[in-house]
């Protein structure tokens, strides 16, 4: 059921190999989609050509998505690559590091404007870029990446709750226009992973601990199950689901106490 043969998608959010949207580049992958990875800077691009030599016949294009040039470029070389798209995967998120240590109440109004701009509005502006493509292919997959702080309270997550409260609306706003589209809009809510993106906030051992101790499941999520989850979303196998967002943390979120 979960069948990507003969589909392209594009993946935004491969750091390194641990990733989540590089379990994702690996699952669909091997799944039978042909993948485009993209890399926001020059540092990085050299870490995403090498995992991508990994793959089938990858696209390895610059983007970074808080720059509207680089998403219209983007469109335009998968445009003219592929001729058409049947997923996207946004699995990028960034607040600068002081919002991430300071007092919430701290944060400045270029730092709330930066996260929210980088993690939030990208999705926007990259589902606007691949809805023609998708429409070619007559519908589509969108899926993004968030987690629980953005309806409940972490330490130190500050900006970047809010951020997710702003993505995972968006993600309902999308889903209702391009529904019609056949184009469907979905996250994921994964519980904490030590990936790049974790490193170095202090306490998230104590995190991972936490879940660990309080999930029915009794362990942390794995990059691999968040993937598969991922899978689902982005194949026929969930064509009625579209707006929603999936929980993939163990089960942490339903113990109350
Ligand atoms: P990661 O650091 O591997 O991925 C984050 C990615 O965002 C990186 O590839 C980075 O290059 C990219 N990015 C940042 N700024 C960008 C920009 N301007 N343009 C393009 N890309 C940019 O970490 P990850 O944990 O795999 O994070 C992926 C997603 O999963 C994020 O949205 C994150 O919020 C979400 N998430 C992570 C966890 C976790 O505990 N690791 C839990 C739930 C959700
Ligand atoms: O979304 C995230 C983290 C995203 C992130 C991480 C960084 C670190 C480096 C965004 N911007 C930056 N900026 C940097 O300079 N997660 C879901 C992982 C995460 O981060 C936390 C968490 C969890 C979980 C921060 C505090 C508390 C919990």
């Amino acid at each position: 059921m979960c069948e990507l043969t003969g589909k392209h998608g594009l993946i935004v959010g491969v750091a390194n190999k641990r990733s989540i949207s590089w379990a994702i580049a690996r699952a669909v992958q091997a799944s039978g989609a042909r993948v485009a990875l993209t890399y926001p800077s020059a540092r990085l691009e050299e870490n995403v050509r090498e995992l991508a030599a990994q793959l089938d016949n990858p696209l390895i294009l610059p983007c970074d998505v808080g720059n509207d040039e680089h998403i219209a470029q983007l469109a335009a070389t998968l445009d003219r690559e592929l001729g058409g798209l049947d997923f996207l995967v946004h699995g990028a998120a960034f607040a600068p590091a002081a919002a991430l240590s300071n007092p919430f109440v701290q944060t400045t109004r270029e730092d709330f404007r930066i996260a929210l701009d980088v993690s939030a509005y990208s999705l926007v502006a990259l589902s606007r870029a691949v809805q023609p493509l998708m429409e070619r292919r007559g519908g589509g997959s969108i899926l993004t990446l968030t987690f629980v702080g953005s309806s409940r309270v972490f330490p130190n997550y500050n900006v970047m709750g809010v951020a997710k409260a702003a993505l995972e609306s968006s993600v309902r706003y999308l889903a209702s226009e391009l529904g019609p589209q056949k184009i469907r809009v979905n996250a994921i809510s994964a519980g904490p992973i030590k990936t790049l993106a974790a490193a170095g906030i202090s306490g998230f051992s104590s995190i991972l601990q936490v879940y660990r101790e309080r999930a029915p499941l009794g362990k942390n999520v794995e990059l691999a199950e968040v993937a598969d989850a991922a899978l689902f979303l982005l194949s026929p196998a969930s064509r009625a689901i579209t707006g929603e967002v999936l929980m993939v943390d163990g089960g942490f979120h339903v113990v109350g106490f």
